[in-house]
């Protein structure tokens, strides 16, 4: 049998949190139902009588009914197949959920909390989901392999820590000997040879680097033969730029701007110490960096010193940081104006 699994698509996320963009959000939905075309695509040319969808396959917040119906209409491209949806922690089987309330092409089982088992002619399929956006014990107990001679096969959300989402202990997990077990939550990808996180369809932002797709597999007289197939077109990276060398925002702006990888969106991290304000509009900013972060620190070019203005201004300043009448932060940005406003020397 051959099967591909994927989880966590996150479907209708705003995706606000990750760009200083505005229409990252948009940009990104768009690429979300590409990913999802991609997979019944690949569904379609080879054949693929079983799709695992590991929970989290959209966000209850945000989902629309216009999306739902855009994925039902991808389900029935692939009649053929049977598509097991195990409800997770962002999507669980709420009463008023699409999962319960709408008409889901008939390829298409849900499940819920309480274990199920599915016969098929050479396979078994268990799962379970979550009915709350939180499960706090794992329902391992309630399943036990009846036909060991049969390919069996669980498919839930849950996490292998102890968590409030599902915790499952994986030697408990291994114990019960399945063939596949179809996990989702962890969005990175995980592969303990057949008890697999695939990682979320396509990254979700900065803390999910590399690349992300989905896992296609077969099973052969109990025999796993599987591989993942990146479906996300684009790479999150971050880049570290030290701005120590550089004089003008001119200068810095040009250097951001001739940072290039193609399908990478960047986050460049700012680091080192700062010639001068930095406050980037982000409009004079290439589009494939979308977010930039200053980690950088003030260069203080005078010291102490009583003949000066400046060095007199400096030994009050430090003396009220050491007193702690003023912050780390507000030490640094009163220095940088106090140089702008004095000189460098
Ligand atoms: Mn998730």
């Amino acid at each position: 049998m051959k099967f591909v699994h994927i989880a966590d698509v996150h479907l209708d996320t705003p995706f606000k949190t990750i760009s200083d963009r505005a229409d990252i959000g948009i940009e990104r939905r768009l690429e979300q139902r590409e990913a999802l075309k991609k997979v019944i695509n690949y569904i379609k040319e080879n054949n693929i009588e079983y799709l695992f969808i590991s929970g989290d396959l959209y966000d209850q917040e945000y989902i629309r009914e216009t999306s739902i119906s855009f994925l039902n209409d991808l389900f029935k491209q692939i009649p053929n197949t049977n598509i097991y949806i195990a409800p997770g922690n962002h999507d669980p089987y709420l009463k008023n959920s699409f999962y319960a309330t709408y008409a889901w092409n008939n390829n298409v089982k849900i499940f819920t909390n309480v274990v199920e088992k599915v016969e098929k002619d050479d396979v078994n399929i268990y799962g379970y989901g979550f009915n709350s956006f939180e499960m706090n014990d794992n329902q391992l107990e309630n399943i036990n392999i009846e036909n060991k001679d049969k390919i069996n096969i669980l498919i839930t959300h849950g996490d292998l820590n102890e968590s409030k989402y599902n915790p499952i202990k994986l030697n408990e997990l291994k114990e019960k000997g399945f063939d596949y077990v179809a996990l989702g939550h962890i969005h990175k990808r995980d592969d303990k040879t057949n008890i697999v996180y695939p990682g979320s369809l396509i990254s979700l932002g900065f803390d999910e680097l590399g690349e992300h797709g989905m896992v296609a597999g077969e099973i052969n007289n109990k025999e796993l033969n599987k591989k993942f197939i990146k479906i996300d077109e684009r790479e999150f990276v971050e880049y570290e730029l030290d701005v120590s060398n550089i004089l003008s925002e001119e200068e810095l702006i040009e250097k951001i701007n001739s940072i290039e990888g193609e399908n990478k969106l960047f986050k460049i991290i700012l680091v080192g110490y700062r010639n001068f304000p930095i406050n980037i509009n982000i409009k004079l900013i290439n589009k494939n960096i979308i977010k930039i972060k200053n980690n950088t620190k003030i260069k203080v070019e005078y010291k102490e010193n009583n003949s000066t203005l400046k060095g007199l201004f400096i030994k009050k300043l430090n003396e009220r940081k050491n007193n702690n009448l003023i912050d780390e932060k507000t030490y640094e940005e009163i220095l940088e104006i106090a140089e702008q406003a004095l000189g460098k020397k």
